[in-house]
């Protein structure tokens, strides 16, 4: 593999490319990696590269004219070169941008300086601009030899044992394990006892655990890509960054609710409610759906639906709507899921309006769910008022108030059962999963 590097200052790569795998690489003859300096098709006297910007402002802009000679110079004979602008605007870099990167014979990677670069050498000589994360370098060169490295690597012949593929795919999404040598004690610190077991199915089973909980735990956005297997779901229980999901109980509160006239009501129940959001609570794998209102008749209502919906649904169906419980108030559910759990659950309210429960702390999704992640063994009880909300003063056992489900305009017309759905799925939801 080949590597070009147009920049002005290309002293800066030099003790970089000839240390370690990739100077090893280089030596081998395995990769290339050539220089370009833009300087070197200047033709003044004072081999300027810079000017000033139009449209005033500060510092200096690089000219087209030594870059873009730079750039054709670099990929003068090679019609397979592919040219990348190292940048903050540029497309994140992953490992599978590195793999479909590293398939290529020939990178021309090209490093900016001073404030930036002439948008007309974007337009005319880059193919592809990538950016290492959302932060600001002076130059791209330090970008450009991350790329080097990150591509060399996967060079057939440059590592000396390439990582399995079974390797690859069984860590696929999630972050390393924590890894020990010897010795055996450091500063008080041991070693974990299962890595000194000769049990290779028991240490593969710790490593994995260790992935996911890491990964949940500072990662959760990679977690969400990520498809369990049946070993991970045991895995997963009973681990509090994991099981979170499993504590979870959402109540669909008929009173204390208002109506459009802020007047405190009891709305009625209906079949669509406990219908879809029985499906939505056992989609995402939650311990149990409330119907809460205190008629005793609409309990009975709601009990009836659920059954009805058990013999006629089908298997799954009927999983869902196991999970159906009637109970007379918010009070009652709370006492239920403590004696289920033996702890109180955090309670938490979703609103339309970002004004309601103004003694609770106003939190996000991931923000609740790290919350419940530090609290082991803590359930999380969610609230969703019917009619026109929740009568908040009326509900002191609330603790958090979820920030409301929005789209572009003020308003917001959603019905409660799909307000419940897209609160879970940005709580639990997979986002990809492939
Ligand atoms: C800078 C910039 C800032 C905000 C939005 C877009 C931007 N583009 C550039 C740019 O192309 N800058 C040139 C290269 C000139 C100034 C220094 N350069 C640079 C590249 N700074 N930081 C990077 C970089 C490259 C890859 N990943 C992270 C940062």
């Amino acid at each position: 593999m080949r590597f070009t590097v147009v920049t002005i200052l290309p002293e800066l790569l030099d003790s970089a490319l000839a240390a370690g795998v990739v100077g090893r690489a280089r030596q081998a003859g395995v990769i290339t990696v050539d220089t370009v300096n833009p300087r070197d098709f200047t033709t003044d006297r004072h081999r300027t590269v810079d000017d000033t910007p139009y449209g005033g402002g500060p510092g200096m802009v690089m000219k087209c004219e030594p870059l873009v000679a730079a750039i054709e110079q670099a990929t003068a004979g090679a019609p397979d070169a592919h040219r990348v602008l190292l940048s903050p605007a540029g497309a994140p870099l992953t490992q599978a941008r590195v793999r479909a990167l590293a398939a290529r014979p020939h990178l021309v990677l090209v490093c900016g300086r001073y404030e930036g670069i002439d948008e007309r050498v974007i337009e005319t000589s880059i193919d592809e601009e990538i950016s290492l994360g959302d932060f600001v370098l002076s130059g791209g060169e330090l970008a450009a030899l991350a790329v080097i490295d990150a591509c060399a690597r996967l060079v057939p012949g440059v590592l000396g044992e390439p990582a399995s593929a079974d390797d690859e795919s069984f860590s696929a999404g999630l972050l390393e394990y924590p890894h020990y040598t010897r010795p055996v004690e450091f500063r008080g610190r041991g070693v974990p006892d299962v890595l000194s077991s000769g049990n290779h199915a028991a240490i593969r089973r710790w490593r994995r655990t260790q992935s996911l909980r890491r990964t949940a735990r500072r990662r959760p956005e990679l977690l969400a890509s990520v498809r369990f297997s049946d070993e991970d779901r045991k895995l997963a229980r009973g681990l509090p960054e994991l099981d979170v999901a499993a504590r979870t109980y959402v109540a669909l509160v008929h009173h204390p609710v208002v109506d459009r006239t802020g007047k405190v009501v009891t709305s009625a129940v209906t079949n669509l409610d406990v219908h879809d959001i029985a499906r939505s609570t056992n989609t995402y794998d939650l311990a149990g759906y409330y119907v809460v209102t205190p008629v005793a008749s609409q309990r009975e209502k709601a009990d009836h639906i659920a059954a009805m919906w058990q013999e006629e649904g089908g298997e799954h169906r009927a999983d869902a709507l196991a999970l159906v419980r009637p109970i007379a108030s918010v009070a009652d559910a709370l006492a239920d899921i403590a004696a289920r759990h033996g702890a109180a659950p955090l309670v938490a309210a979703t609103s339309a309006r970002a004004d309601v429960f103004p003694g609770a702390l106003k939190v996000d999704s991931r923000g609740l769910v790290a919350e419940l992640q530090g609290a082991p063994g803590r359930p999380l009880l969610l609230l969703f008022g019917t009619g026109w909300g929740l009568a908040d003063a009326l509900i002191p056992e609330v603790e958090r108030v979820l920030a409301p489900i929005e789209g572009r305009p003020p308003w917001n017309h959603l019905s409660v059962r799909s307000a419940v759905a897209i609160v879970l799925d940005r709580l639990f939801g997979l986002r990809d999963a492939t």
